[in-house]
């Protein structure tokens, strides 16, 4: 039970169904916890810290925000199957490109008038008001401008005609016969459009695009075992985060030295595109791909709070 993987999230959650999916492709068993869309999220705050985007991972007191890292996370604790390591930086590039412009173009695109009744069907009215004040709030500081809809549409059809032509030599995925980070990273903007009846026509066009998406949603989602948010809670309660290995001073960039990060001091890590939400601990590792932190939570106890390096900020802050 404590190494169980425990995703926090909701069923439209594009960054959500990217892990589900790569959950789906490694075959693996997992325990799901369906959260709210929108704040309060009242059981999920304790464990994060005040992180409230979706995806969150738990495995006991382990808590991993963004799916950058936990792709990653999952990736090591499951290795098979492979993803594709050719083209490093490529992939890297490509997925980013995919998470930031691509997601933002198709929430645009799908959030249009025309497409959005498709997005809220079965919602009633105050579900949807709620939702978009959420969002407007959640978005109000953001440094990542929505674009508009002739720029998301603009945005999408380059995206799909060069993915198109990419895999016209009948490559299976987007870097040859095997999946990588991209071809996940690039699913999730393109399922919410698919998902949204008027925005999917955009889709039509682009037949190779549409085999991959069958072929990429053929991966399902694994096994998942519904939990509750209490359970999860109490899992975190009984669990201490895993051990941290190593000799730590090491760890340390020397820009994040620079930068007045010490580890076992004090500091706030939040994302710096949107939904800035700070989360307070103390440091206790960081090297260049990822920071924790860990954190006493009362009545859950320590826990550790890991964060990927790209895409956020860490500053020394006070207890
Ligand atoms: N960089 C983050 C982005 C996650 C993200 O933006 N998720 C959206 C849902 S797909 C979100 O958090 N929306 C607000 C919410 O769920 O409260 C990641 O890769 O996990």
């Amino acid at each position: 039970m404590q190494t169980a993987i425990v995703l926090h999230h909701y069923p439209a959650s594009p960054f959500a169904e990217k892990i589900r999916l790569f959950l789906g492709y490694k075959a693996a068993s997992w325990r799901s916890v369906e959260i709210p869309m929108v704040m309060p999220k009242p059981k999920l705050m304790p464990l994060t810290g005040g992180y409230r985007k979706t995806p969150v991972m738990q495995i006991g007191a382990d808590i991993y925000c963004d799916t950058a890292l936990i792709l990653d996370e999952l990736h090591q604790r499951l290795p098979d199957p492979l993803l594709i390591q050719e083209g490093a930086l490529s992939d890297i590039t490509l997925a980013a490109f995919a998470d930031s412009s691509l997601f933002a173009a198709a929430v645009s695109w799908v959030f249009q008038p025309s497409a959005m009744a498709d997005f809220f069907r079965g919602k009633d009215e105050a579900f949807v008001q709620a939702f978009l004040a959420d969002r407007k709030a959640f978005r109000a500081a953001s440094t990542a401008p929505r674009p508009s809809l002739g720029q998301a549409k603009d945005r999408l059809v380059i995206a799909l005609s060069g993915l198109e032509q990419q895999l016209s030599d009948c490559r299976s995925f987007v870097w040859g016969a095997s999946p990588s980070r991209a071809d996940f990273c690039l699913f999730h903007p393109l399922w919410f459009v698919q998902q949204a009846q008027s925005a999917a026509v955009l889709l039509d066009d682009y037949p190779q695009v549409g085999l991959w998406l069958e072929r990429m949603s053929d991966f399902g989602h694994g096994n998942p075992e519904p939990m509750s948010a209490d359970e999860a809670l109490a899992l975190a309660t009984v669990c201490e985060p895993a051990a941290i290995e190593g000799p730590e001073a090491a760890r340390l960039t020397t820009a994040q030295a620079a930068e007045g990060l010490q580890l076992g001091a004090w500091v706030e890590i939040k994302p710096n595109d949107y939904g800035m939400d700070p989360v307070h601990g103390r440091l206790c590792y960081a090297d260049q791909n990822k920071l924790v932190i860990a954190r006493e939570e009362a009545g859950l106890g320590l826990l550790h709070v890991h964060f990927p390096q790209l895409g956020y900020q860490a500053q020394p802050s006070q207890a």
